[in-house]
This record gives structure tokens, sequence and C-alpha cells, in this order.
């Protein structure tokens, strides 16, 4: 049997409201994959749409994990960061892929901090600064329209979009960060909506689109850069990787929308995971 594929996923832990890595966790577990965490912080919900909720902030934790775990010389085969809560955490995370990357680890960032054209509240207006230079050490880096604008210090352009749009950021975001990209949040029309990924060894983009379900459901970036890293963690091309994540969300939220749960509780997306390992 082919050795376990093991991920290190750095991201808060939101106890209520399914996203980071209540969500990370059990997604890449599902597939098969061997998941490790570094929590960030821990908060009773997520920030989006709950009020009052406690945040604990972990920074000085992270470092001393990683250092145990040096002198139990393991071996990453990904290390995924989402949520970071401050540019200290930014700063470290460059540490930590340093300290625990070999040659062949996968560095992937979802480079979290804003959606529909604003910056989420807790951050600062620099704050899109201090992840762009994170995800300059990043192999694949996952933003959505909204963070690809601020990474690039451009004007957000709401949708629909055109192709030459969506190519266009893809190639920028290439140059800039010398990383693969999948960019989420993209349609052409009221019809559709999913994402679509530049790999430069291919040279062509690729898109994944499925139904677009109206709402927004909260942590589906979440259960997409999971689902993705599961997806290339069992040996997928980044395409096919980028499409089996575009499905996965597009049942998750079918579910919910079907179960009519509140859509700051997140998705259903356990009742789907045999499709994780494509049964
Ligand atoms: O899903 C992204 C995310 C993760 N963690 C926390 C958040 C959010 C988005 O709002 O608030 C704490």
């Amino acid at each position: 049997m082919e050795r376990q594929k093991r991920v290190a996923a750095i991201h808060d832990i939101s106890c209520f409201g399914k996203c980071s890595l209540t969500v990370a966790l059990p997604i890449l577990s599902a597939a098969g994959v061997e998941t490790s965490i570094i929590p960030t912080a821990i908060l009773s919900t997520h920030t989006g749409g709950f009020e009052n909720y406690t945040y604990r902030d972990l920074t000085d934790d992270i470092m001393p994990i990683v250092d145990h775990w040096k002198t139990l010389d393991l071996h990453f085969d990904g290390i995924y960061t989402g949520f970071l809560g401050s540019f200290e955490q930014i700063d470290i995370m460059k540490t930590v892929f340093d300290k625990l990357r070999s040659d062949d680890t996968l560095i992937f960032v979802d480079p979290v901090m804003a959606d529909n054209g604003k910056l989420y509240g807790l951050f600062s207006p620099d704050f899109p600064k201090g992840m762009a230079s994170l995800c300059e050490k990043a192999d694949i880096i996952v933003p959505n329209i909204t963070e690809a604008s601020l990474l690039l210090g451009e004007e957000y352009v709401a949708g629909p979009y055109t192709k030459d749009y969506i190519e266009g950021l893809l190639h920028r975001l290439h140059e800039r960060f010398n990383a693969k990209v999948i960019l989420t949040g993209v349609y052409f029309d009221d019809e559709k909506l999913g994402a679509a990924s530049f790999d430069p060894e291919k040279g062509i983009v690729d898109y994944a689109l499925s139904d677009r379900i109206d709402g927004y459901y909260h942590g589906t970036g979440d259960v997409f850069g999971s689902a993705v890293l599961s997806g290339l963690m069992n040996g997928k091309t980044l395409a096919d990787s980028v499409a089996l994540a575009v499905s996965y969300v597009y049942h998750s939220i079918e579910r919910t929308k079907n179960a009519a749960t509140d859509i700051r509780f997140g998705v259903d997306f356990e009742r789907g995971t045999k499709e994780l390992i494509g049964e």
C-alpha cells in the first residue's frame, strides 16, 4: 500500500459554525490524509454574522508546537494555512514553512481575509500586504476575487466577469506570486458559479462551474480549499482537484439549502465525504 500522505493544517478553531480547522481536519481525514493541526486561536464561533464571540489567541503556542515536532523528524506532504489573526501570525507562518517543509512539501495558502469586495471587519487595511508576503512563499494560492484584487493592489470588480478579466487576474497572480493559482467565486452569468485555475506547467486556464445556489453560506471557502488539497494529496491534477471541490461544495450547499439551516452555521459537508474518495 502507498505511504499515507500527511498534512499540517494551520487555522483557528471556531468551536461552532463549521469553518477552518473543524472543516479541514474532517475533510482531509475522510479523504484518507493524515492531518496534524496547529490551532492559531480558539473562538466560540467564527466572526461571520455572530456577535460577542470569544477569541483566545494562541500565537505563543505555535513555535513550541513546531519545535517539538522538529524533534520527531516528521515529514509533511502539505502545509495548509487559512485564517490568520494578525501580522505576527503571518510572519510566524514563514518560519513554520521553513522549519517543517521538505523538498516535496506542497505549501497551500488560502489568503482568508475578504469577500464580496470587503475586507473582513477584523483586519486593518494594510493586512493584505502581510497576506501577500505569505503568498510569496506558497506553491498554490486559493484567493476569491476580492482577495485576489487586494493581493494585487487592484480595484475590486463586481461580477459577472468576462473570461479576459478572469484569465488576466490569474496570470497577474501567477506572475506576482510565482505560484499555481485557484480563483474562487468565478461566474459569467447568473446560472453558474465556480472556480478557475492556472497551472503554469499546463499553460492554460481550467474552469469548474456548477449550478448557482443563491445565498451566502459560511465556511464554503474552507470546505473548498480542504477538498482541493484532498484531491491533490490523492494524486489528482490541479484541474481535477478543483472540479472535485466545486462539486463537493455544491452538494454540501444543496443539502444545507434543503434542510433550511441558518446560513451562518456552515454547510452539511459531513454527509457527502464519500464523494472525496470517488464513491
Ligand atoms: O472561513 C473563514 C474563517 C475562518 N475563521 C474565522 C472566520 C472566518 C471567516 O469569517 O471568522 C474565525
